[in-house]
């Protein structure tokens, strides 16, 4: 079989990098082997605690995640490749870094098998995002092919969760089969996205 290639996307500090790190732990990992690759294309690869690495690699500050870093996972059947990428913006940057960065990561979407795309639950309102708001850009481009799959994540910050799929479906196109409410913070959530993994 060949390894699927699972790429996680969205805009900067929804939970990316939180979601592979506690995704491994939830899968039974202690360690983690995290590969990095910059935008130069150099790479390095390091063993981490997970809980270590949560603590130097996610981060309230946006842009925590400068380059890709992926790690090979068991999911049960299979192995799995899981891509963690530089989160983008509606506009881009100066930064010439930061452009890089993020070209790196529309490449990533090109070679995914699963397209994972976070948005965070707590800054979605009830108006539709405007048009050109990346998180939309991505939904509309991406949102109909079968290997994507949209994770609607920091649902522990919701008071309430009643009202959260009807504002999913107002401010995204996308069928509500390809949209999985979680929590990397508190794991919830994850035996959907490991479901549609093994499918
Ligand atoms: N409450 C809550 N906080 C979360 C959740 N997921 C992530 N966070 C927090 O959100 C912040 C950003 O998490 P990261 O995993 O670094 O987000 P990211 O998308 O990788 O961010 P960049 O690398 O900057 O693009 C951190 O403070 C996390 O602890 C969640 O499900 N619930
Ligand atoms: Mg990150």
């Amino acid at each position: 079989m060949v390894m699927k290639t699972c790429v996680l996307i969205g805009k900067p500090n929804v939970g990316k990098t939180l979601l592979l790190l506690n995704l491994a732990k939830f899968l039974g990992n202690k360690t983690i082997k995290l590969h990095f690759i910059n935008a130069d294309g150099n790479s390095m690869a390091k063993v981490y605690d997970i809980e270590v690495a949560k603590h130097y690699l996610c981060n309230r500050q946006p842009f925590s995640t400068m380059g890709i870093q992926w790690a090979r996972i068991n999911v049960g059947r299979q192995y799995i490749e899981l891509v963690d990428t530089t989160g983008l913006t509606n506009d881009m940057p100066e930064a010439i870094d930061l452009r890089s960065a993020m070209a790196q990561t529309i490449i990533f979407i090109k070679n995914a098998s699963i397209l994972l795309h976070v948005v965070d639950a707590s800054a979605l309102s009830s108006q539709t995002l405007p048009i050109d708001d990346i998180d939309t850009v991505l939904s509309d481009t991406f949102g109909r092919n079968d290997n994507y799959l949209m994770l609607v994540n920091k649902i522990d910050m919701m008071d309430r969760t009643d009202g959260l799929s009807n504002k999913v479906t107002q401010a995204f196109n996308v069928s509500d089969d390809k949209i999985i409410y979680v929590s990397a913070l508190n794991k919830t959530g994850f035996n959907g996205i490991i479901n549609r993994i093994n499918e």
